[in-house]
């Protein structure tokens, strides 16, 4: 196992060959390599200096999802929050050897003392996040603790913004989402039920899908399964690809066909604010296996 931390992103490799790369910036981790194979989408004009959220990989999406509601705590926060713009510490790492393969977690810690001012005032309470990031032998696992630091009890959601790398839209599907209710935002927020074992998406995409049943979202290439993404204690999964228009409206997003390459398969606490009272932490999960 060999982990370089050269200040702005920290590196591993395990014996299998397999590396996972974190941005000390957002804690976003920007790649994720198994059997020689990149699992994540990177715009190729994503900033990775810190000057804005990463176009890619997996951005950290906490206390907010979205926009903020107005006359919220949240209001005054910038889309997403501020947990994916803010510089995370490198908190070290641990090893475990087993029998199959050797497997290495990182761990990243954001404080509310660590960050801006801006952010300071705009959400004025005292919390800990831990991100714990696991590469084993074909599986990336990420866990979030967010503790409750101060007096106060305080609302937020959290969701992993994850740029899964398919090799073509138009050949990929979605199955594990039957029967489950979603808000089309897209449609105006329509809700809807998922009646496609196994959903196409042929156009622009933005739906929450709320309490799924099943944890685990399959993306199936070509009719063969691709990737495993599977809920720890999150309740809800978003599905987004921003198809052609949108992508042509994002500076970062380039190329401007990569929507055809890429899926975003969120999962997240969204649909409903989760709350820790003073002293209580929560936390939550996600373990994306790669099936190639
Ligand atoms: O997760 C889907 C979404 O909320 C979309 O509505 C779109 O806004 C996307 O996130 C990207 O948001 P960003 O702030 O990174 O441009």
């Amino acid at each position: 196992v060999n982990v370089s931390d050269d200040n702005s992103k920290v590196t591993a490799t395990i014996p299998s060959g397999d590396t996972v790369e974190v941005l000390l910036y957002g804690a976003t981790i920007i790649s994720w390599k198994s059997n020689g194979t990149e699992n994540f989408w990177v715009s190729d004009a994503a900033k990775l200096d810190g000057s804005k959220p990463v176009r890619g990989g997996v951005p950290v999406v906490f206390p907010v999802f979205g926009p903020p509601p107005k006359n919220h705590a949240t209001s005054s926060l910038p889309q997403h929050g501020f947990a994916r713009n803010s510089r995370w510490e490198y908190l070290g790492k641990s090893t475990s050897e087993s029998a199959s393969d050797d497997s290495v977690k990182m761990d990243f810690g954001l404080y509310s003392a660590g960050l801006s001012e801006e952010a300071k005032k705009a959400w004025p309470y005292d919390f800990g996040l831990v991100y714990s990031v696991t590469l084993t032998k074909g599986e990336l696992s990420t866990i979030l603790t967010v503790r409750n630091e101060g007096k106060e009890g305080f609302d937020f959601n959290v969701l992993l913004h994850t740029y899964l790398r398919i090799k073509d839209i138009s050949t990929t599907t979605i199955s594990g989402l039957l029967g489950t209710s979603y808000v089309d935002k897209v449609l105006d927020a329509r809700e809807s039920t998922e009646s496609n074992s196994d959903l196409r998406i042929t156009g622009e995409t933005d739906r929450v899908y709320k309490s799924l049943a099943q944890d685990t979202t399959t993306v199936v290439e070509n009719g063969s399964p691709r990737f495993d993404v599977v809920r720890k204690n999150f309740r809800d999964t978003v599905i987004w690809n921003p198809w052609t228009e949108k992508a042509k409206g994002m500076g970062d997003f380039e190329p401007k066909t990569g929507w055809r390459e890429m899926l975003c398969v969120e999962v997240g606490s969204v649909a409903e604010w989760v709350r820790v009272e003073e002293g209580e932490s929560w936390e939550a999960g996600q373990t994306i296996k790669s099936l190639v």
